[in-house]
């Protein structure tokens, strides 16, 4: 049954203020995280027609709000409790995952670390930046990408997860829609499984990632990367995603894969216009209700271009590093970028300025 009330945690504030303040009325700590909340978007969705109140977490549990409370309370509870660690990390501090694309074809990158070592020497790059997770892909799947052969992609990726492995203890995410070189990276060395069909693009995915017990990001998708810009629609996209993943949660518990190994990002850019992109950027604190870590990837993006009027992708830093930052004050706890450094330093300041006292 599709869910007809969901909750967003809004006025979001450093949970430092626990530690300044003599005692805190009307806030509660966000998935064990850095933020607060104070406040609650009450939607309710009847069909395409969306309601809003906002309440003050004091009017919220005084009021009677009747079935919307009743309705979203599973919504609150996984709002507050705190997150599992993911493959040892701990998520109480934002994540950084660098990008490793083996790819001839990547829209930002795509060529620039193309055999093995060199793919191994960026990785090794990002650790020395700051990246707490690589991601190692070798399949693009930008707009209009060609399809990769299983093959080829064990080829591209097995060198380079073996090779990081062998030379780091960071953790290694692979980027993959196909079962085959998701049990092949693993043995590999991967400690995660980073799939943007959210196990759908093969019809092994869901048993396999459960076979090999590692942790997973479920990522939305509408349509194949071939064709998906072609023309995205949806009813609403910020609760048609989150209606996705819940059911792609549910999926992979059912398929024997434990919640605490599921991540969730909402897909910046996969079957999304600049408006798409914007209302789930906007809204991404909605995703805290669905119990598990947020993962977020816009770096270098066409929305990130179209709003800085930056054509060329590799050019993109210091709008990524905006939309990173703008994921982090809504709590997402796993950034996904190819500028760590860049990131890395502006989470520092951006962090440090929210904790003082
Ligand atoms: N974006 C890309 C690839 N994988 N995985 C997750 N979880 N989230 C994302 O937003 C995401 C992803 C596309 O970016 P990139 O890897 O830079 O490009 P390409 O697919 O062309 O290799």
């Amino acid at each position: 049954m599709l869910r007809d009330i969901y909750l967003r945690p809004l006025g979001l504030f450093p949970s430092a203020l626990h530690l300044t303040a003599k005692e805190v009325w009307g806030g509660l700590p966000m998935a064990g995280g850095w933020l607060d909340f104070t406040a609650l978007e009450i939607i309710e969705r009847n069909g395409a027609k969306v309601d809003r109140y906002i309440a003050g977490l004091g009017e919220f549990f005084e009021r009677d709000w009747g079935r919307r409370t009743l309705n979203a309370s599973d919504m609150f509870e996984a709002l507050r409790t705190p997150r599992h660690r993911l493959a040892g990390l701990a998520l109480d501090r934002p994540v950084l995952m660098g990008i490793v694309n083996i790819t001839p074809d990547s829209f930002s990158d795509g060529g620039a670390h193309f055999d093995a070592p060199a793919a191994v020497e960026h990785g090794l790059r990002l650790v020395a930046e700051g990246a707490d997770i690589l991601d190692v892909g070798g399949e693009s799947t930008r707009p209009g990408a060609a399809a990769v052969s299983e093959v080829e992609e064990i080829r591209r990726i097995v060198p380079v997860v073996a090779g990081l492995r062998a030379k780091t203890d960071v953790r290694i995410s692979i980027d993959t829609r196909k079962s085959a070189v998701m049990r092949e990276a693993v043995s590999a060395g991967a400690d995660l499984v980073n799939d943007v069909s959210a196990l759908m693009n093969d019809p092994l995915s869901l048993e396999t990632a459960a076979d090999l017990g590692v942790p997973v990001v479920l990522m939305h998708a509408q349509g194949d990367p071939r064709t998906m810009q072609q023309n995205p629609t949806y009813e609403n996209v910020l609760l048609d995603v989150f209606d996705f993943l819940e059911a792609r949660i549910d999926a992979a518990v059912r398929a024997g894969i434990p919640r605490e190994h599921l991540l969730v990002d909402p897909g910046i850019g996969f079957g999304k216009t600049l408006q798409h992109n914007l209302a789930l950027m906007s809204g991404l604190s909605l995703f805290h209700g669905l119990g598990v870590p947020v993962l977020v990837g816009a770096s270098r993006k066409r929305f990130i271009g179209t709003l800085t009027g930056v054509e060329t992708a590799a050019e993109r830093v210091h709008g990524s590093v905006g939309a990173a930052l703008a994921a982090v004050a809504q709590g997402t706890q796993i950034v996904r970028v190819h500028d760590v450094a860049a990131t890395k330093a502006a989470l520092a300041v951006f962090q440090a300025s929210a904790d003082a006292r």
